[in-house]
C-alpha cells in the first residue's frame, strides 16, 4: 500500500503502551526554558537540545530560544540553560567565570548519580559507569570527577577487559537511560569479577527508563509491528526499540514523525503496537495514530497500561522567586 485509503477494508489494532512519552525531567526541562524565556525575556540560550528531540526544540526556538553545543557560542549578557542530560562540573565553572546568568535544567535523577559518584571519590573509590561512550550524560557524568577518577564499559566484554588502579576499591554508577536486561548481566559481570566492587543496590536506571521498558515488553509480543516515537540520538528510545526486538516483534523500528513511517512495510501488519521514547511529547503519538487512521479503513485503539506514575520535581529556585 503506499497513499491514503487503498486497502479496502483493512482493519489495524493499535496496542498503546503505558506509560510512554514524557518523564518528569523532560517536563521539568522543557518548563525551565519557558519560565526562562518569561523572566529574562528573548533570547534565551540552551546548551545542547533540552531534551532529545526536534519537534521540542522548535518549538521553544519559535518562542525564542537559542540552541547552542558550547558554551562559548552564547553571549555573556543572555542566560543559558544547561540541559536535561547534565553537565560536566567544567560548564557551570565557565559560565561563573564569565559571570553568565544559568540554569541547570540537569534531570534531578541524573544529578543524585553526579552525587553518589562524587561520594565514592571521596571516599577514595575508583569508579565504573556503565553507559555509552560521547553520550551527553556519559560526558556529564565522568566530567563530575577529575581525569582518569572513572573507567567506562559499554558491555559485558568490556568488563574482562576492564583494567583499574589495584590499589583502590571500586564503586559503580551507570547511564540512566540503558537497558534495564543489559545493564543487569554488565553488573552481573562486574560483580563476578570484583565482588566487593560499590554501589546502588540495583543501578542507576531512571523509574521513567523502567517504566517504559516494562510497557513495550508487555505490548511487542502481540505487535506484528512496533513503532517507538523517538529520536535517533535519544538514547531511552533507541533502547525501546531493543527491548520490542528482544521481546517478540522483530520489525520494531523508530520514527520521529509520521511522516517517516513507510506504509510498504505495512504487508500482513494487523496489530500495531506503539510507544514513545521520555522525551518524545504526546501530539507526536496523536499525529501517528491519525495518519494510520488515514490509511486504515477501521482503526482500534488499545491502551496497555503497565504502570501509574506521579513523579513530579521542582523548578530551580531562580526561576519560582
Ligand atoms: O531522549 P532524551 O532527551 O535523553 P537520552 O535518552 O538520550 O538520555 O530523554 C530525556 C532523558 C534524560 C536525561
Ligand atoms: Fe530524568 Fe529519567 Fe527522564 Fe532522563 S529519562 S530526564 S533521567 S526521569
Amino acid at each position: 500500500m503506499s497513499g491514503p485509503k487503498e486497502t479496502g477494508g483493512e482493519c489495524l489494532t493499535i496496542l498503546l503502551a503505558g506509560p510512554r512519552g514524557f518523564c518528569a525531567g523532560v517536563d521539568r526541562a522543557i518548563l525551565i526554558v519557558e519560565r526562562a524565556l518569561e523572566k529574562f525575556g528573548a533570547p534565551v540560550y540552551v546548551r545542547h537540545e533540552i531534551v532529545h528531540n526536534r519537534f521540542v526544540v522548535e518549538s521553544l526556538e519559535a518562542k525564542g530560544a537559542v540552541f547552542v553545543d558550547e558554551l562559548d557560542q552564547c553571549p555573556t549578557d543572555r542566560p543559558v540553560v544547561f540541559s536535561a542530560h547534565g553537565v560536566p562540573k567544567s560548564v557551570p565553572e565557565a559560565a561563573e567565570a564569565r559571570e553568565m546568568i544559568y540554569v541547570d535544567a540537569t534531570c534531578p535523577l541524573v544529578s543524585k548519580v553526579h552525587r553518589e559518584s562524587e561520594h565514592h571519590h571521596r571516599k577514595g573509590c575508583h569508579i565504573v559507569l556503565i553507559g555509552h561512550a560521547g553520550h551527553p550524560e556519559v560526558v556529564g557524568t565522568m566530567g563530575q570527577l577529575p581525569d582518569g577518577a572513572m573507567s567506562l564499559v559499554e558491555t559485558v566484554a568490556d568488563v574482562y577487559a576492564l583494567d583499574v588502579p589495584d590499589d583502590k576499591p571500586l564503586a559503580f554508577a551507570t547511564q540512566t537511560t540503558l537497558s534495564v536486561d543489559e545493564t543487569r548481566d554488565i553488573l552481573a559481570a562486574l560483580r563476578e569479577r570484583f565482588p566487593d566492587i560499590r554501589g546502588p543496590k540495583k543501578e542507576d536506571i531512571c523509574y521513567a527508563t523502567t517504566n517504559r521498558q516494562a510497557a513495550v515488553k508487555e505490548i511487542a509480543q502481540d505487535s506484528d509491528m512496533v513503532m517507538v516515537i523517538g529520536a535517533p540520538n535519544s538514547s531511552n528510545s533507541r533502547r525501546l526499540v531493543d527491548v520490542a526486538r528482544e521481546y517478540g516483534c522483530p520489525k520494531a523500528q523508530l520514527i520521529q514523525r509520521a511522516k517517516d513511517i513507510d506504509w510498504d512495510d505495512f504487508d500482513g501488519v494487523k496489530t500495531l503496537g506503539i510507544t514513545a521514547g521520555a522525551s518524545a511529547p504526546e501530539v507526536l503519538v496523536d499525529e501517528v495514530i491519525s495518519a494510520c487512521r488515514d490509511h486504515f479503513d477501521q482503526v482500534t485503539v488499545r491502551e496497555v497500561v503497565t504502570a501509574e506514575e506521579n513523579v513530579e520535581f521542582k523548578l530551580p529556585r531562580l526561576l519560582t522567586a
